[in-house]
């Protein structure tokens, strides 16, 4: 990992670590840290910036001062969802006593840190690799997001479960806990470099006989900043895909 390691690692707890990927999220990581720390669990926080061009890693560096719980990686440069997520993953599996369970979610408020504990007691009542904060089962719904964006969403299903055989109906979802036990498993077998770890982490725990289970989150857009979904993620996703299909 080429990065520079910002925080306190005492500080980190053993029984839960959430992973934040930011790139320009200056108006959204402030409230979403408060929040989490909230909640008033036994929780770490990674922050995984890359080297944003904005206020992001001054106000992360501003909350260390505060909680001695979060941690924050500095990348050189944009390298992609799929790698800070993994990246994340390598930080908490690399400690003496690693978290049992991992949460990514999204550091643009799309993804309300009141879901959290709900996704904890359901990866803890079940033998899961896996748990999805899905938008598209039962009680599951999305806020304000335009046409286009559920159009890009439903295709990005569609393909995960026609080509793939995927079983979740939110393949796609970035809201989710991971137990350690899976991504002991796995972590070797994870390549992506931007949105396609969503799907490649489904994929490795179906070949790796681990479940995966989905409950119901309420995704809102973004209020603030801006999506970094371009077309150079849309490509990535589909050459998984095509691999992944010639592979198999
Ligand atoms: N470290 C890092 N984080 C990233 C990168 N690309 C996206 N992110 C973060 O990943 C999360 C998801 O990105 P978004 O831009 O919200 O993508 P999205 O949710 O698919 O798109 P919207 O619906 O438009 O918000 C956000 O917290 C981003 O800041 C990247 O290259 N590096
Ligand atoms: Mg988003």
């Amino acid at each position: 990992m080429n990065h520079e390691l910002i925080g306190v690692p005492s500080g980190i707890s053993n029984e839960i670590g959430i992973i934040l990927p930011t790139y320009r999220e200056a108006e959204n990581i402030s409230k979403l840290i408060d929040d989490i720390e909230g909640l008033n669990l036994d929780i770490s926080i990674l922050v995984i910036d890359d080297s944003s061009p904005d206020a992001t890693e001054e106000i992360v560096k501003k909350k260390q001062l505060n909680h001695k719980n979060i941690l924050l990686c500095v990348r050189p440069k944009k390298s992609g969802l799929g790698t800070a997520i993994t990246d994340g993953f390598k930080f908490f599996l690399s400690l003496d006593r690693p978290p049992k369970y991992v949460v990514t979610m999204d550091a643009d408020y799309s993804h309300n840190p009141q879901a959290i504990p709900q996704l904890l007691s359901t990866i803890r009542n079940c033998d899961c690799g896996i748990v999805i904060g899905s938008r598209y089962i039962k009680g599951g719904h999305i806020t304000n997001w335009p046409f286009t964006r559920k159009i890009i969403s439903r295709g990005a299903n569609f393909v995960a479960k026609f080509s793939l055989g995927l079983k979740p109906r939110d393949c796609t979802s970035g809201f989710r806990c991971y137990s350690t036990k899976f991504l002991k498993a796995t972590i070797g077998n994870l390549h992506s470099h931007t949105y396609e770890i969503q799907i490649e982490t489904i994929r490795q725990a179906h070949l790796r006989n681990f479940n995966v289970k989905e409950t119901p989150i309420l995704f809102v857009n973004r209020k603030s900043g801006k999506s970094k979904l371009s077309w150079i993620e849309v490509r990535s996703y589909m050459t998984y895909t095509l691999r992944a299909i010639i592979r198999s």
